[in-house]
């Protein structure tokens, strides 16, 4: 069989962001954290250590919110990063890059014990709003990233004084740097902030927390295998036998690691395109517009945080409709699954094992040698990340030259992302089974030009088994 490419380099085509400027550099982070609110903050705050390597941490604040409105723990943020300080140099072992504690230590800071819009304007400056301030000021052309596990009237009060301190285009170019993830709305100050800095770039599901796209990390999905997230799990992968970092992970009181999918995309995997929530990521996919109330859960759970209107555009919840790709024991290795599911949590839970299997494998760096753990693969694209084909064209898609650092074998999946190009009803058709390395593909037929997206995701059969991705993006001229 031959399959034949035909690449077409069209001058000036309409869209100008390469996957390579995405996709470079380690990504700058600020963490509001309402720490000891809820046990899962120090889940998350455990399970962010073991990815220190490959986030640049800038700031690590103590805050309030909703649920803690007159305290906050920084000694709490410290007592994870001692822990980490005891299993550094063994991580180490199995990459380069973590940080000293003392680096750590060194940005932990607290915001005001004050709760919302009650710690935010003049005399409520505080050292974290301060330290938010001089890190948007620091001469790093990267964005910054303020993910917020809380409250984030922190960030309020640093823009505040950005409003009153500086000229209006010192102003616009500050502002133009941050990108605010927040786990749906944890005090007043949320809205406020949107309202009055309406060019800000900010991820939220405003209203109750029962349609939060963030609750993908810990829900409960009926007719899939939810055991990555059980309690049996946590025990047997990270909390137990698996050092002083896995010994400080508390048990789960309301939800698993809530807070977690704010920074999840920061995590270079091949997937994750930060400056692209619309593309989809360990971190859920949303896509920006001014969404109506009734998209939220406007009389839920948010305890006790008004649920406003929107006042302009923000990143928010999107919809992937996903048929799990479930292992098969004879024939097709994997297949996909007859149940659809379809809503925002997907975009969360559609990755879940693979995160989870990744943090598993991380905890196991903090306590065993490097040949006895696991290491991801390295997934390699036999073709161009972005190309360009005519409409209903045949090309090739090659995982060839994939490879493991400990040598373990390969499985390869090729998952079409409809949802991620410029139309959610075209999509590339993938002609054989999608899981062999070679595939030959079929571009859609269209009028106009589009894009299309295609996921590699290549898994190792380690334990636990390991998952990196390449993102292909074709673009189809008509
Ligand atoms: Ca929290
Ligand atoms: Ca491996």
């Amino acid at each position: 069989m031959k399959y034949v490419f035909i690449l077409l380099l069209v001058a000036g085509w309409p869209w100008s962001s390469s996957l390579r400027a995405q996709t470079a550099g380690r990504s700058r982070l600020i963490v509001l954290t309402d720490i000891e609110a809820d046990a899962d903050d120090q889940e998350s705050m455990v399970r962010l250590m073991l990815y220190t390597s490959e986030i640049d941490i800038e700031g690590l604040i103590a805050t309030t919110s909703v649920h803690q409105k007159n305290r906050v723990y920084p000694q709490s943020i410290r007592d994870v990063i001692i822990a980490y300080g005891k299993v550094r140099a063994n991580l180490l072992l199995h990459e380069a890059g973590y940080p000293t504690p003392t680096q750590l230590l060194s940005v932990v800071k607290s915001g005001l014990p004050i709760y919302g819009m009650n710690g935010v304007g003049e005399g409520k400056d505080s050292q974290g709003s301060d330290w938010i301030l001089s890190a948007l000021k620091k001469n790093d052309p990267r964005p910054l990233w303020v993910s917020t596990w809380g409250g984030v009237n922190t960030l309020a009060q640093a823009l505040y004084r950005i409003r009153q301190k500086e000229t209006p285009a010192e102003a616009a170019r500050l502002l133009s740097k941050l990108r605010i993830y927040t786990i749906s709305d944890q005090d007043d100050s949320g809205a406020w902030i949107r309202s009055h800095f309406p060019s800000l770039f900010y991820i939220v599901t405003p209203g109750g927390y029962g349609r939060a796209t963030w609750t993908g990390i810990n829900s409960f999905i009926p007719g899939i295998d939810n055991g990555t997230i059980s309690n049996k799990w946590l025990r047997e992968h990270i909390q137990q036998n698996h050092g002083p970092l896995g010994a400080i992970y508390p048990d789960v009181a309301y939800g698993m690691e809530g807070d977690t999918p704010s920074w999840l995309s920061l995590i270079p995997n091949g997937l994750n395109v930060p400056e692209h929530p619309d593309w989809g990521g360990w971190g859920g996919r949303y896509e920006l517009y001014l969404p109506d109330t009734s998209v939220f859960d406007q009389h839920g759970f948010t305890g006790g945080v008004p649920t406003l209107p929107e006042t302009r555009p923000i990143w928010t919840n999107a919809t992937d409709t996903w048929y799990p790709e479930i292992p098969g024991d004879y024939g097709r290795e994997m297949h996909r699954d007859t149940i659809r599911h379809s809503d925002n949590k997907v975009t969360v839970w559609r990755w879940r094992d693979d995160f989870q299997n990744d943090f598993a494998a991380r905890m196991s760096w903090t306590t065993l040698p490097y040949q006895k753990a696991n290491h991801p693969p390295v997934p390699v694209l036999g073709n161009a990340a972005e190309f360009t084909v005519k409409s209903g064209s045949t090309f090739l898609l090659s995982a060839k030259g994939s490879w493991d650092p400990d040598g373990d074998n390969l499985s390869y999946l090729w998952i079409p992302y409809p949802e991620a190009g410029s139309f959610k009803n075209i999509s590339v058709h993938l002609n054989v089974a999608e899981n062999m390395q070679l595939v030959p593909a079929s571009a859609p037929l269209v009028d106009s030009p589009a894009t299309v997206q295609v996921i590699l995701r290549v898994t190792d059969k380690g334990t636990p088994a390991l998952s990196r991705y390449k993102r292909v993006i074709v673009h189809v001229a008509p």
